[in-house]
């Protein structure tokens, strides 16, 4: 039986945190023997905001190298970068043909950005569902696993798909969401109600982070002056600790209740960072290896290039003929 396929990508927009690795990469690497996983880094995605070429250009290299720091062995999926297949701009030219206004106008993320950038509301950043639409069903995917903040433009790529199926008959596959078994959402260890992001350095921890600044950051998580370790609601800084812990020892929550009981935060704290540590070590120094050796690097994406550009342009040689086009 075929495998099943799956699309995500994360953007090169900054350094990737323990948020995208709880959330994304580290489910990511449990799910490439079951699935045909085609992995990418988002850089079109990335210049909806203000990017400096030089960080970008590093940056995109350096996800790979952290992609398959965390386990996604390129050997068993596809590993690429965006802009090496073209299709990905064309679809989006097309399907944006296929959006409305109204519903681009709905989207969260959008007006979020758009107030953290009020001087920089370009067009991309308006219609990056859509791109991200195209990212998903020029594959064909299956399943998409996104965090909760991409819901909104799955259910938009699934509309817009439905609508051009119904247009022009079957054509691209809807995608479902998949959500996965121990998908931690991180949330920024001194603003706990909000998500742990890539652009707000100060609550995030770094994949790549010092290991000193680690435990120090650990230490200065806010917490609460209850002084006991329980999941509780409203209780958003202790809530996003014991769920780190959690996504990082893959322990309960009822667990790590148990683990804690009569113990205070700073015990708790030692033992999120001991733990941290334990697992981010190992993924720097694969990362260091692998930095170390470019030409490695470049034998992954050209050759998860030229896989994507394949599949891609199956897809786009058959939205062609749908809407008309003669055939190049
Ligand atoms: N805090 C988080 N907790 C769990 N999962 C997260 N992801 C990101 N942050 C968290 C997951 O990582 C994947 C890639 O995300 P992305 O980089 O493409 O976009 P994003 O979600 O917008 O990430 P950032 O860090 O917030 O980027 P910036 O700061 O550039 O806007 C997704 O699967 C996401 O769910």
């Amino acid at each position: 039986m075929e495998k099943k396929r799956i699309f995500s990508g994360i953007q090169p927009s900054g350094a990737l945190t323990i948020g995208n690795y709880l959330g994304a990469l580290k489910n990511w690497a449990q799910l490439i023997d079951e699935y045909d996983c085609i992995f990418s880094v988002v850089d079109l995605h990335a210049i909806t905001v203000r990017q400096d070429p030089k960080e970008l250009n590093e940056r995109c290299l350096g996800l790979i190298a952290q992609y398959i720091a965390c386990g996604i062995d390129p050997e068993k999926c596809t590993i690429f970068i965006q802009s090496h297949v073209p299709a990905h701009a064309e679809l989006s030219w097309i399907l944006n043909c296929y959006t409305y206004m109204g519903e681009l106008e709905r989207m969260t993320q959008f007006k979020d950005k758009s107030s953290r950038h009020a001087d920089n509301i370009n067009a991309g950043l308006f219609t990056y569902p859509v791109l991200m639409a195209a990212d998903i069903l020029l594959y064909q995917a299956d399943l998409v696993p996104v965090g909760h903040d991409q819901k909104q433009h799955l259910e938009l790529c699934r509309d817009v798909a439905e609508r051009f199926n119904r247009i022009y008959d079957d054509t691209f596959k809807i995608p479902e969401g998949y959500i996965a078994k121990m998908g931690a959402r991180v949330m920024d260890l001194q603003n706990p109600e909000k998500k742990m992001s890539k652009s707000e350095p100060a609550g995030s921890i770094a994949l790549l982070e010092d290991i000193a600044s680690v435990t120090k950051k650990i230490k200065r998580a806010q917490t609460d002056s209850l002084g006991y370790v329980k999941f509780e609601e409203g209780r958003h800084g202790i809530n996003n600790l014991i769920s780190i812990y959690g996504a990082v020892t893959r322990k309960t929550a009822d667990e790590i209740e148990n683990e804690f009981q009569g113990k205070g935060y700073g015990d708790f704290k030692k033992a999120i960072a001991e733990a941290l540590v334990a697992e981010l070590e190992p993924i720097q120094a694969k990362y260091q290896e692998l930095m170390n050796n470019k030409d490695y690097l470049k034998s992954v994406y050209t050759s998860g290039a030229d896989r994507a550009r394949e599949i891609a342009d199956e897809t786009i040689r058959k939205v062609h003929q749908k809407i008309g086009y003669i055939e190049r």
